[in-house]
């Protein structure tokens, strides 16, 4: 499959109101830097950069507790909703460059509808420390970029960011991978509604190829399209110390390449999302390069040419 070759379309979207600092706003430019159109157009594929989103802020929206920055947020939700949509129904692989993780409500909810407009179900890979499973009734900080999972889920339905209508996925289409900081409340949350959590324990206990094997055989069961989510703190700091909530005890730089690896081989991915650099932070842009080579592992750059070993 790592020989298709693709149309992608690279989308910034310089969010960082939805986290709790400065810097994120920053990341399209510095996944740029790092050559990740370039990279991509040299495995083959056709690469075209839409440039940065630029959202007004929802001013139809009142200020609401436990979610700040409400306005901005919900207009970068839109406008990724709508662009992600479009780049999928026209044939495209959507490639978000973040900004904050509060933009996979967005993307997210774009892929929902494509699948659904498909007839097809969507599945989210999420790569991340934190389960992103709060909303604003249950949030220790407000800050967004802590509930994308439960908004496209449709279980963080406060105020109307998008039509209430929309397809959402369903949280047990949801897995998530290297997850090392649960809230309290989130701890219940994702248990209640069948989240399908592999935290590094998991990890340390199965290995990620068992864990990956598991997972990709269940998308292609049920004919589904993968939207892959992968925040910078997935990583362990030492290896992506450019973001703002960084968890000790991250996935490796290798076990983070075989998912790339074995997605790329199962040929599923829909869609992607580069979350949470915080250039600001980053170290000589260590953390940028290292999203453009997991994507490049994504999308077919491989060490030798050789199938997937079975589990
Ligand atoms: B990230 C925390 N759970 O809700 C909250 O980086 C952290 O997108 C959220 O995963 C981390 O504020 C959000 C404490
Ligand atoms: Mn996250
Ligand atoms: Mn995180
Ligand atoms: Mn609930």
């Amino acid at each position: 499959m790592s020989d298709i070759k693709k149309k992608i379309t690279l989308i910034g979207a310089p969010i960082e109101e939805g986290s709790g600092r400065r810097g994120c706003a920053m990341g399209p430019a510095a996944l740029r830097i790092a050559g990740l159109d370039t990279t991509l157009a040299e495995l083959g594929h056709t690469v075209t950069d839409e440039g940065d989103l630029k959202p007004l802020p929802a001013r139809d929206l009142p200020n609401h507790k436990g979610a700040n920055n409400l306005q901005i947020v919900a207009a970068y939700t839109r406008a990724l909703d709508a662009a992600v949509l479009d780049v999928a129904r026209s044939g495209g692989i959507p490639i978000i460059l973040g900004g904050d993780h509060a933009l996979a409500m967005g993307s997210v909810s774009g892929m929902a509808r494509h699948a659904a407009d498909l007839g097809r179900p969507l599945f989210v890979l999420w790569l991340d420390a934190h389960a992103d499973f709060n909303s604003p009734a249950t949030t220790p900080s407000g800050n967004m970029h802590g509930m994308p999972v439960a908004f496209f889920c449709g279980e963080a339905e406060f105020t109307p960011i998008l039509d209430k209508d929309r397809p959402f996925v369903d949280p047990k289409n949801v897995f998530q991978v290297g997850i090392r900081s649960v809230d309290e409340r989130e701890r219940e949350e994702i248990a209640e509604h069948g989240v399908r959590v592999f935290d590094m324990r998991a990890i340390d206990e199965t290995g990620m190829a068992h864990i990956m094997h598991e997972i990709i055989a269940t998308v292609k069961a049920a004919n589904g399209l993968l939207h892959v989510s992968l925040d910078v703190d997935f990583l362990d700091p030492e290896f992506a110390p450019g973001v703002g909530t960084t968890v000790p005890g991250g996935a490796t730089f290798r076990e983070a390449h075989l998912i790339m690896e074995m997605l790329c081989d199962a040929g599923l991915v829909a869609s992607l999302d580069l979350v949470e650099l915080n250039p600001f932070l980053d170290d000589r842009g260590k953390s940028a390069r290292i999203l453009v080579e997991l994507t490049a592992s994504l999308f077919g750059r491989r060490i030798l040419d050789r199938p997937t070993r079975s589990a």
